[in-house]
């Protein structure tokens, strides 16, 4: 029997070449099997790394508690690793190659004694799909294992689709925590090892590889997620001519049993997985999902764009997601999870906040320290970015279509902040590079998923801030000419799917969200719907194409026609600080921002200017 699945000359020499320079006592390559998932969470439990839940609330479920240091990506350890600086462009950490990797082979040389050294090959969508890619990661984490096997298609089944020769994307993650020191002593391991001191994630879009050190949590670590699906395979896009953005994707279904497939792209935690897994309040309407993050979207024979979710799995925010909130999700994760950061109730189950209105009286808050409901100095009991990892296919509301090798036909793309003040509910392109200019200025307040300021504002241009793997700018250019591609003009969409902002997030005179959010963005996508089809009302503004206030349907919705007005207003004096501001941030974006979009912009501020 050979100690190794595959005879794919050039992935068994970098396995080889790995192991030399990491030096495990151990190489397993992973086979996908439940057996092998289960020795993982066993490795995790005798580590003290996780603890099983409660069998007869949370079926075959473990809870993890990570490292204080190491809860969140680390936007500012992130680096893309072009050979020139201007190919990571302004937005990016940008590593010279050359440098970085003698760094980076010093620090993982001898980093896995003492540890196992998986191999995981993984699919990122449906195996043998046109649209899917292959990666393989190394890693010394059964913490990355166990989520690979729920994120991603992983085993024998992917080595056999690579062949002997296949490309696939590498990736080489480490938590930076060998059991045996460089000067030969063995050292107690931790629940979590990393090394927060010494991150790196460092990306090569060149040679399509990925290098990962010191964090073992979520997008720095399960280098299928951002690392592969959207930094590499962006780059991968621009040259092939295919997208690869962070949206979900949501099958909708009018009363007349009409159907439409939307992407949207929000930036994280702003409630993708809640839009995606919606409980539509308006009847008839039924919503389902294809993806919860990540979209993959490539021209089929029929010359339109399709989509594929190319993970597996759902890696969410846990933190408000509630039976009320988003009774799909909470469904899903009835068994078979993974949690992360949250609380552990006294009977052995999980909770976060928002999860109930009110909290147990007693948990064990994700320090692992008694946590009492009437503690008036208490803080939160589950890490605001704790997370969820839950398989996609006991989704409830997961579309039979979900894992179409050839995707699906992608009708609109909605681009989405969370925006306090002057940002509409909703607004329609006037055409697509006016699209791709909504896209591009997009902007959101933080939130907790990156390290850093939460509540900030930032551009987050189409959500792929954190995660565009080249220059910003030439991103607007090939989403430009993707356009052209799908025969998209002045006048008309060609073959391309209509593009629409939304913000649910703004806020009143008092503070208060005016939009109730939720389910009852059913509203707004209805309207979305009825415009693919040139059917439901709009009107020409001075910043896109906007529903007169009565145009989104609001039956039954216990909201003012004061109210709608107020969500769906352009406030002159704010438009002229929001121009001021784009054009400071497309000077920040140097020279080779495309000339279209630099017209859209002039075109806005003549606008606004007359309003
Ligand atoms: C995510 C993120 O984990 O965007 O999806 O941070
Ligand atoms: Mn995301």
């Amino acid at each position: 029997m050979p100690d190794h699945p595959t005879d794919h000359a050039a992935l068994l020499q970098w396995v080889r070449e790995s192991a030399d320079l990491c030096q495990p006592s151990d190489i397993h390559w992973c086979d996908g099997s439940d057996a092998e998932y289960q020795t993982a969470v066993q490795t995790m439990v005798d580590a003290g790394t996780a603890r099983r839940l409660n069998p007869d609330k949370r079926p075959n479920s473990i809870l993890v508690w990570s490292d204080p240091a190491d809860v969140a990506r680390v936007e500012d350890r992130t680096f893309i690793c072009s050979t020139t600086r201007r190919g990571a462009g302004p937005t990016n950490n940008w590593a010279d190659p050359e440098e970085i990797r003698p760094l980076l082979t010093d620090l993982f040389r001898g980093c896995m004694r003492g540890r196992t050294l998986y191999v995981i090959p993984y699919s990122m969508g449906p195996i043998g799909s046109p649209i899917s890619r292959i990666g393989v990661e190394i890693t010394d984490s059964p913490y990355v294992v166990a989520n690979m096997h729920l994120m991603t298609r992983v085993g024998n089944a992917v080595l056999e689709e690579l062949g002997g020769d296949g490309t696939f994307v590498r990736g080489v993650h480490s938590i930076g925590y060998p059991l045996v020191t460089d000067d030969g002593k063995r050292r107690e391991d931790v629940p979590w090892p990393c090394d927060p001191a010494n991150r790196y994630i460092c990306h090569f879009p060149a040679t399509r590889e990925i290098m990962s050190y010191g964090s073992g949590y979520g997008g720095n670590a399960l280098l299928g997620k951002k690392c592969h699906a959207l930094r590499i395979a962006s780059a991968q896009a621009r040259e092939e001519g295919w997208l690869a953005e962070h949206m979900l994707i949501m099958k909708l279904t009018s009363p007349e049993g009409r159907a439409k497939y939307i992407a949207a792209a929000f930036p994280s935690a702003c409630g993708k997985t809640n839009l995606a897994m919606m409980k539509p309040t308006l009847p008839g309407w039924k919503v389902e999902t294809i993806g919860d993050d990540i979209a993959w979207l490539k021209f089929g024979s029929d010359g339109r764009l399709r989509g594929i979710n190319p993970e597996a799995g759902f890696f969410g925010v846990a933190p408000g997601t509630s039976w009320e909130s988003n009774p799909n999700a909470m469904a899903t994760l009835e068994k078979n999870c993974i949690f992360t950061n949250s609380a552990l109730t006294d009977d052995g189950d999980v909770w976060w906040e928002g999860m109930t209105p009110e909290p147990p009286k007693h948990l064990t808050e994700w320090h692992g320290q008694d946590w009492f409901d009437d503690d008036l100095h208490h803080e939160v009991a589950a890490h605001a970015n704790a997370r969820f990892t839950a398989p996609a296919a006991q989704c409830p509301c997961i579309a039979d279509e979900w894992d179409d090798p050839e995707g699906v036909p992608i009708d609109a793309i909605l681009f989405g902040g969370r925006r306090a003040t002057h940002v509409p509910l909703v607004r329609e392109a006037r055409n697509w590079t006016h699209g791709v200019f909504l896209g591009a200025v997009m902007s959101s307040e933080k939130t907790a998923a990156a390290s850093g300021n939460v509540g900030e504002v930032r551009r987050d241009p189409m959500a792929m801030l954190p995660f565009c793997g080249y220059h910003i700018a030439d991103y607007f250019q090939h989403w430009l000419d993707m356009g052209r591609r799908g025969g998209a003009d002045e006048r008309t969409w060609g073959n391309m799917p209509r593009v629409f902002s939304v913000n649910w997030f703004r806020r009143g005179a008092d503070g208060q969200f005016l939009w109730p959010g939720f389910g009852e963005n059913i509203r707004v996508l209805k309207w979305v719907f009825e415009r693919c089809d040139d059917e439901a009302e709009v009107g020409d503004t001075a910043v896109a194409l906007i529903p007169p206030p009565g145009a989104i349907d609001t039956a039954g919705l216990d909201i003012s026609q004061e109210t709608m007005r107020e969500l769906l207003a352009i406030a002159p004096p704010a438009w002229k600080r929001a121009v001021r501001s784009i054009e400071a941030y497309f000077a920040t974006l140097g020279p080779q921002m495309p000339e279209p979009l630099r017209e859209e912009l002039e075109q806005l501020k003549a606008r606004v200017d007359a309003l």
